[in-house]
């Protein structure tokens, strides 16, 4: 099975492979690469611009070994287990150069210092991305990348826990710190939105991410932080009677539940996005939510029309 790739798009491999590519190249059905997904959060792929999956060559190397366990006769929950405990045997790291997804020399330089432990070589490269970029072009351009090339590293098994830990506390630092300038900055803002995770998501670099945003659009961003039960944010917007609240989606467990529980918050349209979304935005709309899917610095502009377009509605 390994190195076959007759009859892939080889076009494909530039921006990721396509589902029906890595079936092909895996033996894996598009459905039990979907079901996979949504049971054992592997493989999780990136997304097209227009919302496809996207699989890296290190996934397609994965699954490989995968199928290998799986023609031995093991079950997947097994399987799936041997990958989060670290037993199964992965293949080597494909070679960057090619790879499906080269990352950018700045990220890749950011995570290398941090990952030695050698901070002010990575404000080395963080003062240099500053000097030619703003403060969303920082966050989207290098410390949220930076973020996501951590956890994949990590992932993968090129660092250990202490050291992605490292890593994601002085990104996150770096995040909350451009938020923090945008507030000071922003000394008028229009209105104010909310912003959390549900309960049992502890993912917080996208709600730092769309925080800026909207501090950089004069909206004040109150962050709740992450994991908040919904009856606490409910309780937040009759307390502080925001124009919106905003819900960061990382993991995809339990959405329909967190739907229904959100569902009964009526005094302000609700927002759902985040990288889970995607696959759940007709369930959204269902349940009265509004899902935007896409980086915070596309989604913040349509999020704000909706808002104006419903203020003048009445
Ligand atoms: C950092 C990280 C962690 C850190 C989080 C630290 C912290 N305090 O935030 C820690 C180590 C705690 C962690 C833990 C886990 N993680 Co984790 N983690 C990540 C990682 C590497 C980066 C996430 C991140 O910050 N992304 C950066 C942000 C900026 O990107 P984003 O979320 O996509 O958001 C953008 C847009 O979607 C949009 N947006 C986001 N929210 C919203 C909201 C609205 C309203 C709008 C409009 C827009 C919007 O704006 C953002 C910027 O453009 C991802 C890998 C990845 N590829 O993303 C895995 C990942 C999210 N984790 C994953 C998993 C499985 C876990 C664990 C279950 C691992 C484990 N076995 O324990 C736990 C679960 C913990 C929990 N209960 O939540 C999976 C999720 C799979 C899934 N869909 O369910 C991922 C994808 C890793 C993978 N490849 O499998 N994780």
């Amino acid at each position: 099975m390994e190195g076959q790739t007759g009859g892939v798009d080889e076009s494909a491999v530039g921006h990721g492979y396509t589902i029906a590519a890595v079936s092909k190249l895996t033996g894996v059905s598009c459905h039990a690469l979907r079901a996979w997904e949504r049971r054992y959060a592997f493989p999780v792929p990136h997304r097209s611009p227009t919302g496809h999956r996207r699989y890296d060559a290190g996934q397609v190397g994965v699954l490989q070994a995968i199928v290998r366990r799986l023609q031995e006769g093991e079950a997947i929950g097994t399987v799936m287990a041997e990958l989060r405990s670290g037993e199964l045997p992965l293949p080597p790291e494909p070679p960057p150069e090619g790879a499906a997804f080269a990352v950018p020399q700045s990220i890749a330089a950011l995570v290398d210092r941090l990952l030695e432990g050698d901070l002010r070589g990575a404000d080395a490269v963080v003062a240099e991305a500053a000097g030619r970029l703003g403060p969303a072009g920082q966050a989207s351009e290098l410390l949220g990348p930076a973020l996501i090339e951590v956890g994949e590293r990590w992932f993968r098994r090129r660092c250990d826990v202490h050291q992605e830990h490292c890593a994601t506390e002085y990104l996150r630092t770096k995040l909350h710190g451009l938020v923090d300038a945008a507030r000071h900055a922003n000394t008028t803002p229009t209105r104010t939105i909310l912003l959390g995770t549900v309960q049992g998501d502890r993912h917080e670099g996208g709600l730092l991410m769309l925080g800026l945003m909207l501090e950089l659009a004069a909206v004040r961003a109150l962050i709740l932080g992450p994991d908040l039960p919904a009856r606490e944010l409910r309780d937040a917007v009759r307390r502080w009677h925001p124009a919106a609240l905003g819900l960061s989606f990382v993991l995809s467990r339990n959405v329909n539940k967190r739907f229904r529980e959100l569902a009964e918050i009526r005094e302000v349209p609700v927002f759902v996005g985040g990288r889970s979304i995607l696959n759940y935005q007709g369930l959204a709309r269902r349940h009265g939510l509004i899902p935007l899917a896409g980086p915070a610095f596309e989604v913040v502009g349509p999020m704000l029309d909706e808002l104006d377009r419903r203020e003048h509605a009445g």
